[in-house]
């Protein structure tokens, strides 16, 4: 692929420094803001470096690849958004960062009243560069079934600018002139890095935070502050359960259960865990300077450990394994069945193949394709296409390596809102069906197909492949 997006010229450093300063300056921010989150590093990065010295292998792949140097840097974040007007500048605001709205999640039928896109890089290198991304969700006002609360809810937040006036013009000077200056570039991420910082003062007073939390908890969240505050930043880690195993010694509360796939030798899609969200002090409206406050939980702390993107058929069977667990222990795992759960979990997923070379033949998983030493001694008898690439694997001209997936899985993401939300938020369900239409309008284009994605990046590197075989 060729990428237009992030070309650095003398003029405008590019998208990747500017990411990459953000995710910087956030995690600055946030580690300054919620303290368990540092804890939570330290206990990831001393992880992370016990697996690297215990395996060489681990080792050498992550410094062949160049990742080494970026594995302590946060993956991902997640904001929380009231209005169409916001997600439509948020788009615009990540755009200046070379991040783009890749796939739709619905959240709603699992019972957290918002949908869902990712911003990312497009660009594999860009990825590489720099992978900071952002889980986005837009309030779904449509699901508040009480009428006066709506409009009340509709009323606080149309007054509400959660961007600054300077970060505004720069958006609008790097859509213009196609980039932003070192300066301005400077700039901007500390103007954008306004939006996303805590404020301890509500912008509503008591009577209507409790209404609103009467509602959902996330929407108090929403609707009750100046901004939308990042509720949690995720680093990665080389062994998810170690962490999770880890945390309470280090008095970091766990959640209860890693959401996502069970342990295996090759990973698959995406595991996570975080700590609970802090109880956090609040003033309201109208007891600024009395000293009466309330509570609020919102902010905690995730870690992630990514595997294989899967094919459509794969993460069907994903799909299918995972409802038939969580239906057989009754829904969402907890503090009580969690260790049936995972036993179960382990179980039925002995069904799913766990080597590359069946994930590969059964297409149940996405890779990269790559030229051997043996390709160049390949017989020139005729032009090879598309149908011969299994044979040319299994001959050894060809070699794969699973596709890692970037991005993100409703159920677990439901399960990390629900673990920091309380269980009877979670257990709501709400009527009516997902409405990608309405979020893309709100959004102001269509988000990226994401499985498309990866089945073009997949052709693209067979194709490359084939050339080089061909020429
Ligand atoms: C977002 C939860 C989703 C993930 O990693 O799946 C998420 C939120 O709590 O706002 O970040
Ligand atoms: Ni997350």
């Amino acid at each position: 692929m060729i990428d237009n997006s992030n070309t650095t010229t003398e003029k405008f450093v590019s998208s990747e420094y500017i990411r990459n300063r953000f995710a910087t300056i956030m995690s600055e921010m946030y580690k300054d803001e919620v303290p368990l989150y540092g804890e939570l590093l330290d206990l990831v990065h001393d992880i992370n470096d016990n697996v690297l010295s215990e395996s060489t292998e681990v080792k050498e792949q992550l410094a062949n690849t160049g990742e080494i140097t970026r594995l302590n840097m946060e993956r991902h974040g997640a904001i929380r958004l009231g209005k169409p007007y916001e997600l439509f500048t948020m788009r615009r605001l990540f755009k200046v960062m070379g991040m783009f709205p890749v796939g739709y999640y619905d959240l709603a039928t699992a019972g957290v009243p918002v949908h869902s896109t990712a911003f990312r890089a497009i660009e594999n290198t860009a990825l590489n560069q720099a992978p900071f991304r952002v889980f986005t969700s837009l309030l779904r006002l449509d699901l508040i079934d009480n009428e006066e609360l709506r409009n009340n809810v509709e009323n606080i937040l149309e007054s509400r600018q959660i961007f600054t006036k300077k970060a505004l013009e720069l958006i609008e000077k790097s859509e213009k002139e196609g980039g932003l200056n070192e300066n301005d570039a400077e700039t901007f991420v500390q103007e954008a890095l306004e939006t996303f910082r805590w404020h301890d003062t509500a912008t509503v007073d008591y009577e209507m935070y409790e209404a609103l939390l009467g509602q959902h908890r996330l929407i108090a969240d929403v609707v009750a502050f100046k901004g939308p505050h990042i509720n949690h930043l995720t680093p990665r880690t080389l062994d998810i359960d170690k962490v999770q195993a880890s945390m309470e010694a280090r008095n970091i509360p766990p959640k209860d259960n890693i959401e996502g796939p069970p342990t295996r030798k090759c990973p698959i899609l995406l595991r996570q865990t975080s700590f609970k969200a802090l109880t956090e002090k609040v003033i309201f409206k109208n007891d600024v300077g009395n000293g009466k406050t309330g509570e609020h939980k919102a902010r905690f702390g995730e870690i992630e450990q990514r595997g294989a993107a899967l094919t459509q058929k794969g993460l069907d069977l994903y799909n299918e394994l995972l409802g038939k667990t969580r239906k057989a222990i009754g829904g969402s795992p907890t503090a009580e069945n969690a260790s049936e759960y995972n036993k179960l979990l382990a179980e039925n997923f002995k069904v799913f193949p766990d080597n590359y070379k069946e994930l590969h033949s059964e297409e149940l998983a996405y890779f990269h394709y790559f030229t051997t030493e043996r390709t160049t001694s390949i017989p020139k008898n005729k032009v090879y296409t598309k149908n011969d690439v299994n044979q040319l694997l299994e001959d050894g001209y060809l070699s794969i390596e699973p596709m890692v997936y970037e991005d993100f899985l409703p159920v677990s993401a439901a399960g990390i809102f629900a673990s920091n939300l309380g269980t009877d938020d979670a257990k709501r369900e709400y009527e009516g069906s997902s409405n990608q239409n309405l979020f893309e309008k709100d959004l102001g284009e269509p988000v990226y197909n994401l499985m498309k994605w990866y089945e073009d990046m997949q052709n693209e590197t067979i194709e490359k492949c084939l050339a080089e075989i061909n020429a």
